[in-house]
Order: structure tokens, then C-alpha cells, then sequence
């Protein structure tokens, strides 16, 4: 009944007491990323940790939550930065709050009918509010880790089909130091 009430985390590591995080290397993100040319040659060189997320479920009841902390490192493939994979959630309706905790990244959301797209800061001091129905990643614009906490109704599950077979409508890309939203239609030549 009482499992998990109080963890202990630490917003530089990005890690939580107890908690085993799962990590997504370079080699996880295939597809991910806008520019094929520029992941292939990264990926020969190296295979880096591009994030981490740790994550408590004390519950699993209709009216539980679940939290995860996420950790991003810095850096790009191409001129896009380093990013999650992106997902909905399996219950379409479950919003979710990312809380930014040290670090500079920006959200990019896309409503799953419409794809209308925004991207928003995510910055220590501010929250994001994400919406049923939103397809969300997140990526690190800064040069630090970016550490951020994300909490979802334990019932939310992940959908990550949806974005591997269409990725996002818009992609974050660097441009003179500052990122840009830009339609991956217009930077693709598809078949
Ligand atoms: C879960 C929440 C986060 C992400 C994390 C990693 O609903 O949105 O904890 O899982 O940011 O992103 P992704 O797309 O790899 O799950
Ligand atoms: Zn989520």
C-alpha cells in the first residue's frame, strides 16, 4: 500500500535512488533523425549514450501516477539535436506534466488528428503541459545534460509505432546557434 511514497533524485545525473534507468543509445535511434546521411557516419565513428530515463511506479490502479526522470546528453546528428524517440500514449486521453530540472531543451508536440505542431522551451523553473492525443519528444538545445521529470497516469503506456512509422510532421534543427522548427517534408527527398 505504502511502496515508493518518497524518492530521492538527483537533477544534475539525472538518476533516482533504486531506480534502474533504461538507455537509447545512437544505435536505438535509427530513423529518428532527418538527415540519414549524417546518423550512418555518426554512428560509424561511435556509438554514443544520447539519453537515459529512470522511472517509479509505485501503482498500478486506475487513478495511479508514474514518474520518469529523463537525462539528455548534448549534441547533434546533422544540425538536429539530440533527442527522445518520441511517443503517444497507448490511452490516447493521458496528458502528461514535464517539469524542466536543470539543463536548456525545448518539447516538440504534434496533435495526432491535426499535426498541428508547437515546440515549446522546457527550462528549469517552467512546465509543460502535454495533452491527450499529442504525440511528444523531447530534445537538448544546450550544451549540458539536460535533466527534466516527467510525470503521466500510471495507465498511459507508450505508443512508439505511430512516430517510427511516420516520425514527427516538424523537426528542431540548429541554425546559427538557435533552433529552428522546420517541416521534415521540406528537408526529405522522399520517393
Ligand atoms: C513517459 C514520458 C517520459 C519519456 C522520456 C523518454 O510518458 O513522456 O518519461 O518516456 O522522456 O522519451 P521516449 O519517447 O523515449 O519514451
Ligand atoms: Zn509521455
Amino acid at each position: 500500500m505504502f511502496d515508493q511514497l518518497l524518492s530521492r533524485f538527483d537533477s544534475g545525473t539525472g538518476l533516482i535512488e533504486g531506480a534502474k534507468p533504461v538507455q537509447r543509445r545512437l544505435s536505438d535511434m535509427r530513423g529518428c533523425y532527418v538527415d540519414d546521411a549524417a546518423y550512418v557516419k555518426a554512428l560509424a565513428a561511435s556509438d554514443p549514450l544520447i539519453y537515459a530515463v529512470a522511472s517509479v511506479e509505485p501503482a498500478h490502479g486506475p487513478g495511479d501516477l508514474h514518474y520518469g526522470l529523463g537525462r539528455i546528453m548534448p549534441g547533434r546528428v546533422g544540425r538536429e539535436y539530440f533527442m527522445t524517440k518520441g511517443h503517444l500514449h497507448e490511452w490516447r486521453e493521458a496528458a502528461e506534466i514535464y517539469l524542466g530540472l536543470s539543463g536548456q531543451g525545448m518539447m516538440l508536440l504534434e496533435d495526432e488528428a491535426s499535426g498541428e505542431s508547437r515546440a515549446l522551451p522546457l527550462l528549469p523553473n517552467q512546465a509543460v503541459y502535454v495533452p491527450g492525443h499529442t504525440v511528444h519528444r523531447t530534445m537538448n538545445i544546450g550544451n549540458s545534460p539536460l535533466v527534466y521529470l516527467g510525470v503521466y497516469p500510471a495507465r498511459a503506456g507508450h505508443d512508439y509505432r505511430t512516430v517510427a512509422q511516420r516520425n514527427f510532421r516538424m523537426a528542431l534543427l540548429e541554425q546559427d546557434g538557435r533552433p529552428v522548427l522546420v517541416d521534415r517534408a521540406s528537408l526529405t527527398s522522399g520517393p
